[in-house]
């Protein structure tokens, strides 16, 4: 169980001042220019060692990725981009820390630019945060008047900072269609390599992050590497903040160790399942990119990248949608299948056609007008398309829909089963 004083996020409730001088009383900007002078080599061996992976979904190893911009800056400026763009469903954490907390992303850009060799800092924000965009603004405002950032600061790094706001595609969270959506173009994929490292934003080396990842870098690199690889298990490594949502008593966004049992981090933070833990019938775990999981793998579910792939599930975001026994899941999932259709930018065939076809069946499996043959042609057309596309959007849409045929085939052969009888009666 994590300790109070091991949190990162100290107002994640906003329930205290959140101005600059707020932040400073609770530890932000403190010895951040000594962090400078340790040097950009220091930074990133010292991140590479917190273990930190990425909190956006994929979980990439932050120091990594940082390590792969090149060493020194040649003809082309280097880029960092915070990628704000949250619209995965369920998924609502980045929100509370540019809302309440947002000095933490502040200063985290100021060192992870320095580290990587920036002197500017795009923000990507989801066009409906308006309220968050107008809370980064004014800290931002507050950190140049403060000579905290921009030219000649205090911390002897020229940084400035840029809040872009999106204007509601899911598609532009994916890295590269962030990018072209930033030049001003469709935000549409591009074919990775190159990645942006290499080539990024106006084909300059960038690093896209999550506003998470970035934001607990300062305090990271405060309390030390081995204080951040200390909290869960190897390879599996910090605090992490959790976004859970559906039925539970009280739905939250909470920073807890990664490695806290699924269980656990209900009952402990959100007064439990409705009904009681045997009343659990499903949960997704990680945003809805990730399958679905029944209540048997539920009693066992380890909040962590390889807990979680343990289960053939994901800890992506970190978002756990809960369902409870009298949830009609076919339909969840359907809803999802809409998402996805409706989200695919259209590029590629197999995402393009398959989210449609995927949603089609999908729609006629939830009220059971399907053969059980069906569902394995469903299924096939999910194999298709996973792994066949330029984006993870592919996968995402593929994935739910696998866990729901791998765990609650028998509630969708029953509803194909009760569809007929009515049929049948009604013939
Ligand atoms: C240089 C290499 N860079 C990998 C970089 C790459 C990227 C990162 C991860 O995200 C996830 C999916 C869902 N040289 C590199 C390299 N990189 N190899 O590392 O890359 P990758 O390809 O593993 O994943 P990705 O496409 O960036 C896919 C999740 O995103 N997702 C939804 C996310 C939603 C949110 C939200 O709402 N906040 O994040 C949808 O699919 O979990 O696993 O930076 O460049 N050799
Ligand atoms: Fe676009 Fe879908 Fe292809 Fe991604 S997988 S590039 S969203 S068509």
């Amino acid at each position: 169980m994590l300790s109070d004083k091991d949190r990162i996020f100290t107002n994640i409730y906003g329930l205290k001042d959140k101005s600059l001088k707020g932040a400073q009383s609770r530890g932000c900007w403190d010895g951040t220019k000594g962090i400078l002078e340790k040097g950009k080599d220091w930074i990133i061996d010292e991140m590479k060692a917190s273990g930190l992976r990425g909190r956006g979904g994929a979980g990439f190893s932050t120091g990594i990725k940082w390590s792969f911009m090149p060493k020194e800056v040649g003809d082309r400026p280097h880029y960092l981009v915070i990628n704000a763009d949250e619209g995965e469903p369920g998924t609502c954490k980045d929100r509370e820390i540019m809302r309440n907390d947002p000095h933490t992303l502040i200063e985290g850009a100021l060192i992870a630019s320095f580290a990587m060799q920036a002197h500017a800092c795009y923000i990507y924000i989801r066009g409906e945060f308006v309220r968050e965009a107008e809370a980064l603004q004014a800290a931002i405002d507050e950190c140049y008047e403060n000579k905290l950032i921009g030219k000649n600061n205090v911390h002897g790094w020229d940084f400035d900072f840029y809040v872009h706001r999106g204007a509601g595609a899911y598609v532009c969270g994916e890295e590269t269609a962030l990018i072209e959506s930033l030049e001003g173009k469709k935000g549409q994929p591009r074919l990775k390599p190159p990645f942006p490292a290499g080539s990024g934003l106006y084909g300059c080396p960038t690093t896209v992050n999550n506003v998470e990842s970035i934001a607990v870098a300062p305090e990271i690199l405060r309390r030390g590497a081995s204080w951040f690889a200390g909290i869960g298990r190897p390879n599996n490594s910090g605090t992490k903040l959790y976004g859970i949502s559906g039925h539970v008593e009280r739905p939250c966004v909470v920073e807890d160790a990664m490695g806290i049992t699924l269980r656990e981090l209900l009952e402990k933070h959100c007064g439990g399942v409705i009904g009681g833990w045997d009343n659990l019938m499903a949960v997704i775990p990680g945003g809805s990119s990730v399958p679905v999981m029944n209540k048997e793998q539920c009693d066992n579910a380890i909040m962590d990248f390889d807990g979680l792939r343990e289960h053939g599930s994901g800890l992506g975001t970190a978002a756990v949608i809960v369902m409870k026994k009298d949830t009609d899941v076919i339909k969840a999932i359907t809803r999802l299948s809409d998402f996805y259709h409706h989200e695919s930018c259209g590029q590629c065939t197999p995402c393009r056609e398959g989210t449609g076809w995927m949603q089609r069946m999908m729609h006629r499996m939830v009220i059971g007008n399907a053969t059980v043959e069906e569902i394995d042609l469903l299924e096939a057309v999910t194999r298709q398309v996973e792994g066949n596309t330029i984006c993870a959007l592919g996968d995402a849409a593929a994935w739910p829909i696998q866990g729901l045929i791998k765990h609650f085939r028998p509630e969708m052969e029953a509803r194909i089963a009760a569809y007929q009888a009515a049929k049948n009666a009604a013939a």
